[in-house]
């Protein structure tokens, strides 16, 4: 479907390196190196409560990672997903009497707005899981041709013209013996905190009949009063991880460059995503497995259930400009697990004003005339450049720009072409 409009990106003379990167599988700092073409996949949206700071912050991680690239002359092919259709979008629906379809669709327009104001670049491939059901069936079917997946008996599924109806499970013992994949390989958890995170992350641990407790649900069948397709496994609708494995393997293909979300994604999401792809195509999904860390606001993780969420539309209604937002949000190391407060905008509004006075398109004649240039600025841009590569720095990509600020430079417009190009901020 339609993404959002590309923001303007500047070429500026020189070039990144390759970015390194934290990758959750290996726990080590690895480059993110593409042979020609960079491809990402970022989890995208469940469509309800867009777009809290948390879900900004880790796409604009995802942003700088891309910006990098680019810079470093590589082309980018970026893929992300919708979750229009799952259990939370529509609990949420049902709660406030809406149509499910029109939450998700009101949301998603939400959501695009404000990644444009946030000058976030937009993917190649914008896939809402309801645009793509007929593919996601054929999969499961897949893998239950090849025994990787089980049918569980469900008394409350709709009756099918082959019988009654079943949710279908996928078969994580048969699949570690088939694919080149092993449960935990990318989380690296152990088993009781699997469980746990599992329970809390819509698993169902305890469901009678299934071979593992940690088997995820691949195929959810019909059920009254909830949406469902009809498909070769049966009526009903997609399962919650197959749908990235599907989309990512669709649009980017195996192996790719960077798998991407937020660490609350690692397990389950991102270990069974990896481990169904494995089971379809024989391969592993990504090269590089990368989280962002969990925002919070008043003491908590921001999140849709917990309800303590500070909205980007909301702070550009009530005035905030949308490039001291994303300061603000480059302000934090993307890994690092932080606390929103109010005073952080503040901050970023006085570095916002003052970077548009050092190099904004009024500021070259009166640095010049106050005869206080003074640093190279080519070798700034090379300090922001080394910042961002070295796992995707942005607090010293921003100290650079500040120091330059103090020090004063010979060419203003070439770390204003920097600034807009690298941390995606038109000053
Ligand atoms: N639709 C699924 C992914 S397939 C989903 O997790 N949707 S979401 O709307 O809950 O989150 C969207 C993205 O924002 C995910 O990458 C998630 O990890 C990230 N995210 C959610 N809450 C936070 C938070 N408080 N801080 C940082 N990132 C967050
Ligand atoms: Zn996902």
């Amino acid at each position: 479907m339609r993404a959002w409009s590309q923001p303007l990106i500047p070429s500026i003379p020189g070039r990144s390196d390759a970015p390194r990167l934290h990758d959750t599988a290996t726990d080590a700092i690895v480059e993110a190196k593409p042979s020609d073409v960079a491809r990402l996949y970022v989890c995208g949206i469940t469509p309800y409560d867009a777009t809290h700071l948390g879900h900004a912050a880790t796409y604009l991680a995802f942003d700088t990672l891309q910006r990098v690239w680019l810079d470093g002359g590589y082309r980018v092919h970026y893929a992300q997903n919708v979750t229009d259709v799952d259990d939370p979008l529509l609990e949420r629906a049902t709660a406030t009497g809406v149509d499910w379809r029109v939450l998700a669709a009101e949301q998603t327009d939400l959501f695009r707005a404000d990644m444009e104001a946030l000058g976030i670049i937009p993917p190649n491939d914008f896939v809402a899981v309801t645009d793509v059901i007929d593919d996601i069936s054929a999969a499961v079917l897949k893998l239950r041709q090849s025994a990787l997946a089980y049918r569980v008996a469900t008394p409350d599924a709709l009756p099918t013209p082959d019988g009654p109806g079943a949710d279908l499970y996928f078969d994580i013992r048969a699949a570690e013996r088939q694919a080149p994949w092993t449960l935990g390989e990318e989380s690296n958890l152990d088993e009781d905190t699997m469980l746990a995170l599992f329970a809390e992350r819509g698993g169902d641990p305890d469901r009678a009949g299934k071979r593992d407790k940690l088997d995820p649900l691949l195929w959810r069948a019909a059920r009254e009063g909830e949406p469902a397709w009809e498909s070769p496994v049966g009526a009903g609708r997609p399962g919650w991880h197959i749908e990235c494995s599907v989309i990512a393997l669709a649009e980017l293909g195996t192996d790719f460059t960077v798998q991407g979300g937020g660490s609350d994604l690692i397990f389950p999401h991102h270990d069974m995503s990896a481990g169904h792809a494995a089971a379809l195509s024989g391969h592993p999904l990504a090269k590089v497995y990368s989280h962002t860390g969990m925002v919070a606001y008043q003491g908590e993780k921001m999140s849709k259930s917990l309800g303590n969420l500070v909205l980007v539309s909301r702070l550009r209604a009530g005035g905030s400009d949308p490039r001291a937002i994303r300061l603000a949000l480059l302000a934090q190391h993307y890994r690092t697990d932080w606390e929103w407060t109010a005073g952080q905008l503040d901050d970023a509004e006085a570095r916002l004003a003052a970077w548009t006075l050092a190099f904004g398109p009024i500021a070259v004649p009166a640095a010049v005339a106050a005869g206080i240039a003074q640093e190279s600025a080519t070798a700034v841009v090379d300090r922001m450049r080394a910042a961002l590569v070295n796992d995707l720095d942005t607090r010293g990509a921003l100290a650079a720009v500040d120091a330059a600020v103090s020090a004063g430079v010979d060419d203003p417009a070439l770390i204003a072409g920097a600034v807009h190009a690298l941390l995606g901020v038109q000053l």
